[in-house]
């Protein structure tokens, strides 16, 4: 049974780690199974991706019982999470992360790393690093830092403490919580959304976010003007204005 699954519908593909009686930890074959999905995700008629879990867990981090055969860590990590959050990055659409589930380890990083959480009220948060003596990776502490601001990320990282989706909610970690019965559907709505907006804008929009974490005022003026330019060529930026004057919804097409 493979590890990960992608399954369209429409433009929307969704990626399912699925590893669920193991919570969806992360493997190497998870690992690059995950990075064929989102090498998958690149194609043009994909115009938003949803990231969730089978079974019970979102993803409880690295496996432990892999870790333990030990190893180079800092090349693993780069040769793995690495490349995996920076496929998410440069994606140029936008990635709900489905939190159906248990969220712990770099199973949160991946969480952060994604441009949406929506979560399951049946889902919880755990740092899951320091309670087996590590360091936050895989974006951990990048992510995590814009999110909730150092000292809560701080001192969330290293208390260890299991945060519900009520209270990641209210620190801003999720963008809202959908009840589990009706989480897919729920999800699958927002995600369709999504991917009938228009594709260009939203992708534009993703790098110029990206972008403002460490830029100036005076170049990030500069890149908006810039990518306000390009997205000013769309042809969705001419169906907006066209259906605003006729009063009618727009119909994008992503180009
Ligand atoms: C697991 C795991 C797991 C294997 C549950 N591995 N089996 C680290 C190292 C090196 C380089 C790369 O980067 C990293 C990054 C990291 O992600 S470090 C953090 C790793 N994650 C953790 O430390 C979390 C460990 N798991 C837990 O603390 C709990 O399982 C949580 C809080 C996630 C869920 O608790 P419960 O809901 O009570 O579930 P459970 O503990 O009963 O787990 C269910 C099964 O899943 C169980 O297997 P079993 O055969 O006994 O039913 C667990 O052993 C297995 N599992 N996490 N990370």
């Amino acid at each position: 049974m493979a590890e990960v699954e992608a399954t369209r519908d429409g433009s929307v593909l969704t990626i399912t780690l699925n590893r669920p009686e193991k919570l969806n930890a992360f493997t190497r074959t998870l690992h690059e199974e995950l990075h064929a999905a989102l090498e998958a995700a690149r194609d043009p008629g994909v115009r938003a991706v949803v990231v969730t879990g089978a079974g019970r867990g979102f993803s409880a981090g690295q496996d432990l019982g892999a870790f333990s055969e030990g190893g180079d860590v800092a090349s693993m990590l780069r040769a793995t999470y690495h490349v995996n959050v920076m496929a998410i990055r440069s994606l140029e659409k936008p990635v709900i992360a489905a939190v159906n589930g248990v969220c712990a380890g770099a199973g949160l990083s991946l969480a952060c790393a994604c441009d949406i959480r929506l979560a399951s009220d049946a889902a919880f948060f755990v740092p899951g690093f320091v309670g087996i003596g590590l360091v936050p990776d895989s974006g951990g502490t990048y992510f995590l830092q814009r999110l909730l601001g150092t000292p809560r990320a701080f001192e969330w990282m290293t208390s260890n403490r299991r945060l519900t989706a009520a209270e990641a909610h209210a620190w801003g970690l999720v963008s809202d919580v959908l009840e589990a019965d009706s989480f897919s559907a729920g999800v699958a709505e927002r995600a369709a959304a999504l991917a009938a907006g228009p594709t260009r804008a939203i992708a534009l929009t993703k790098r110029l976010y990206d972008e403002a974490g460490t830029s100036t005022l005076e170049e990030q003026l500069e890149r908006e003007a810039e990518a306000q330019a390009e997205a000013a060529q769309t042809d969705d930026f001419r169906e907006g204005v066209a259906a605003f004057g006729e009063k009618r919804e727009a119909r994008f097409s992503g180009s």
